[in-house]
């Protein structure tokens, strides 16, 4: 059909409308036309917990949906969540015809949607605007099918790639602007990840100001357990939360930061796969790392970064003492990593701001 894709790239925007307050969830987006064509009603997965998207649009068309035709961003759902099954709905809309963009990998559902509505008699296609759907659930599609969260990657540096001086003045390399983005991602986030120099150094609050959808855990990544026992993270663990990531060594240092309601997590597998893996179990979707150098060369030297936010300053800093913003090892030869893709740059304030893909 020459509208239909149209109609599933409205659905697959209209679906984008629920980035930062449907996750764990996935972004959906749903259209309805009637039997001649008519738009007659339009939805999305607004918040975690409330109706999906097919639901919502087809409570608008009412109906004017019978006989009609539905686009829908992810298989519908055939599983008692916490709303009952979409496929039940559809079906009883008397919808003729769905459109879907990417099947559903949710055990419970996987594939089992498209079933129920086909034994019903609606005739599905499935795949129109693949590509778009799965970038655009890339950190749900991860999560399911890693059991890991989609790792953002951010720093901010001068136009000679430094993230200090030499003398570790820092504040501030980027804009005003800059920084107000920084704290619209973190409002999205499930976790902000720092190590224990940058609290050391920078004694940051990490929280989203304004506030955001939902409320980032602040995560330290301290072997050593050698954090400051004053300082705003420990301050403020009872108001937003605070994990601090540690070994067995680790924990005999920070009896205070337990004492001040943050949770210790200790582990002697110091692994970017292991912590990942623990966030991932916690049912987080989008972690922020925001440095220092050696966390973000450790998670780039695991493989471990889906995306990169970058915010060039117009400084040069100069300096071969100056520190750039990946550290540890790196790659040997420059074919040894792929291009970043689906670059896109931006201006913000007086900075570039560049963000891209690791794959
Ligand atoms: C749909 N339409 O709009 C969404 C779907 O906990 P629940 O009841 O909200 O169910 C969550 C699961 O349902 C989620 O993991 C995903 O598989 C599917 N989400 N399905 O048909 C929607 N948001
Ligand atoms: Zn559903």
């Amino acid at each position: 059909m020459p509208d239909d894709h149209f109609w599933i790239r409205r659905a697959l925007t209209l679906a984008e409308q629920g980035l930062g307050f449907v996750e764990p969830n996935p972004m959906v987006g749903a259209v309805v036309l009637d039997a001649t064509g008519q738009l007659v009603g339009e939805g999305f997965h607004a918040r975690f917990g409330e109706p999906h998207a097919e639901v919502v649009a087809l409570a608008v068309a009412g109906e004017k949906a019978r006989e009609g035709t539905l686009f829908v961003s992810l298989e519908p759902c055939c599983h008692h969540g916490k709303t009952p099954p979409c496929t039940d709905a559809v079906i009883a809309a008397g919808i003729r015809r769905a459109v879907v963009a990417i099947n559903d990998p949710f055990p419970k559902v996987a594939g089992g949607g498209v079933k129920a509505l086909r034994e019903a008699g609606i005739e599905v296609a499935v795949g129109l605007c693949e590509a778009e759907a799965r970038s655009l659930n890339a950190p749900f599609l991860k999560r399911l099918a890693t059991g890991k969260p989609w790792v953002h990657l951010k720093w901010a540096m001068s136009l000679d790639g430094k993230i200090a001086t030499r003398t570790g003045d820092s504040k501030w390399i980027s804009s005003e602007e800059s920084r107000q983005l920084v704290h619209e991602l973190r409002g999205r986030m499930d976790a902000i990840i720092v190590g224990g120099g940058t609290v050391r150094a920078d004694d940051p609050l990490l929280t989203a100001r304004p506030p955001g959808p939902r409320v980032a855990t602040r995560v330290v990544l301290s072997e050593s357990g050698n954090l400051p026992e004053d300082c705003q993270l420990a301050r403020t663990a009872r108001e937003v939360p605070v994990l601090v990531v540690t070994t067995p060594n680790g924990t005999t240092r920070l009896h205070n930061w337990k004492a001040a309601g943050t949770e210790i997590h200790v582990s002697p597998d110091t692994s970017i796969l292991a912590l990942l893996t623990e966030l991932g179990s916690r049912g987080m979707t989008n972690v922020l790392v925001e440095g220092g150098a050696g966390v973000l060369g450790a998670f780039l030297d695991s493989g471990e970064g889906d995306e990169v936010h970058v915010f060039i300053a117009p400084k040069l800093i100069g300096g071969a003492e100056a520190l750039s913003p990946v550290g540890r090892i790196g790659i040997a030869e420059l074919s040894d990593r792929p291009d970043l893709v689906s670059l896109i740059a931006s201006s913000s304030g007086r900075d570039v701001y560049l963000r891209g893909r690791m794959h």
